[in-house]
């Protein structure tokens, strides 16, 4: 009862129910969230050695709501923690993944929220179909379907498992087929560590001091996924879906750490500090976009569990109950890094400071995310 009466009072806090010029864009569009692995944002808009290193993504920017302050929220479940955030908007668990540890709850969730509406909902990963227990966890998130890697030709198989051009490309000829209107999270995987490329999958020329090294390296995955991308909205443009779809995208965790931040220091010629890193390249990026969305940087500071109640005003679906924030709407400003310590605007707590009243606050929110995942909450709706 006194986890209930916590959990009450943590949901009327965050509800939000502020207008914005984007308020129900999407009603009745199809919905594509894009997950991109291991994506910073301090790749985007940038050039090296000549050439952009997102020109895909860059060209999306001039038609999406950007949020340059946003942040991941991971912990030991990667990859998932980053799917059961931005579609259920409650934190990963302190230990382990709730992908494997509680697959059959029951979820508010975007999938689950949208299929209400009337969509058809379609995940697609092309690598094995229980890696991160997947197969078992997307029905609980509210995917009817989900594609992987034995759905795939396979004739592209770089790292992992089916490149993102091949994902991207044989996916595009799927969402054709797909019931109108559809939701659809797809989970890329080429720029996975250790970020290894077949040369003829290389389009960038690296200076001497990124070339080979594992910046550069990733350098060249993220460009190629950034390529992949471009297909994908092509074949979408050339099948008349690109205006009747909302595409967000996001990225799931950081590829580049603060560890390796001697590298970006040899390539811009400058030195970084921990402040910095973590106001200007420890972000990963989230937009949501539309050829008919005039571009706008958003100044929120926010995280991957405020995606559903964001794009669920965006989208004009319903979110009852989660732990995010509208960042469309006038967010708290205040940032939780699971892993330990938080974000505001004028603070950038690491975990060996998480001693003040506010650190408090985000533990706590974290103590509530655990009950509810624990006690299966919303299992009697
Ligand atoms: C594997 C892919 C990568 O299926 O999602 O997961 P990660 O290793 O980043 O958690």
């Amino acid at each position: 009862d006194d986890d209930r009466k916590r959990i009450g009072t943590a949901f009327a806090a965050e509800r939000d129910p502020a207008d914005h010029p984007y308020k129900a864009f999407g009603k009745g569009k199809n919905l594509i969230m894009i997950q991109v692995e291991s994506l910073q944002s301090f790749v985007l808009n940038e050039e090296i050695g000549g050439k952009e290193i997102t020109p895909t993504m860059n060209r999306m920017m001039k038609h999406s709501l950007s949020f340059p302050h946003f942040y991941a929220q991971t912990i030991a479940g990667n990859s998932s923690d980053a799917e059961f955030l931005t579609q259920t908007a409650l934190y990963p668990l302190k230990s382990g993944s709730v992908f494997f540890r509680y697959p059959s709850n029951t979820y508010h969730s975007i999938g689950n929220s949208l299929k209400k509406d009337g969509y058809s909902t379609l995940g697609v990963h092309a690598d094995e179909k229980t890696f991160w227990n997947r197969h078992l966890m997307y029905p609980s998130l509210g995917f009817e379907d989900y594609k992987t890697i034995e759905q795939f030709p396979q004739k592209e198989l770089v790292g992992m498992g089916v490149g993102d051009k091949e994902m991207f490309t044989e996916t595009a000829g799927t969402l054709k087929e797909q019931p109108y209107p559809f939701y659809s999270l797809i989970v890329t995987l080429t720029n996975h560590m250790p970020y290894d490329l077949p040369a003829e999958k290389k389009s960038l020329s690296l200076p001497e001091e990124v070339n080979g090294t594992l910046l550069g390296d990733y350098l060249q995955t993220v460009r190629y996924t950034d390529e992949a991308l471009g297909l994908f909205l092509k074949e979408l443009e050339s099948e008349g879906l690109l205006e009747d779809s909302v595409i967000v995208l996001y990225g799931d965790h950081n590829g580049i750490f603060e560890g390796d931040k001697s590298l970006i220091e040899q390539w811009k010629g400058k030195s970084i500090s921990t402040e910095e890193w973590y106001r200007e390249y420890a972000t990963v990026p989230f937009m949501i976009y539309n050829p008919g969305i005039k571009g706008k940087e958003i100044d929120a500071y926010g995280g991957q569990v405020d995606v559903y109640p964001t794009i669920a005003s965006v989208m004009g679906t319903s979110y009852t109950s989660g732990l995010g924030e509208n960042l469309l709407g006038s967010p708290s400003g205040t940032v939780v890094i699971p892993s330990g310590g938080y974000v505001t605007k004028s603070l950038m707590i690491g975990k060996d400071r998480m001693k003040s009243g506010l650190s408090e606050k985000a533990l706590h929110t974290l103590d509530i995310s655990e009950s509810l995942i624990k006690g299966n909450y919303f299992v009697d709706e």
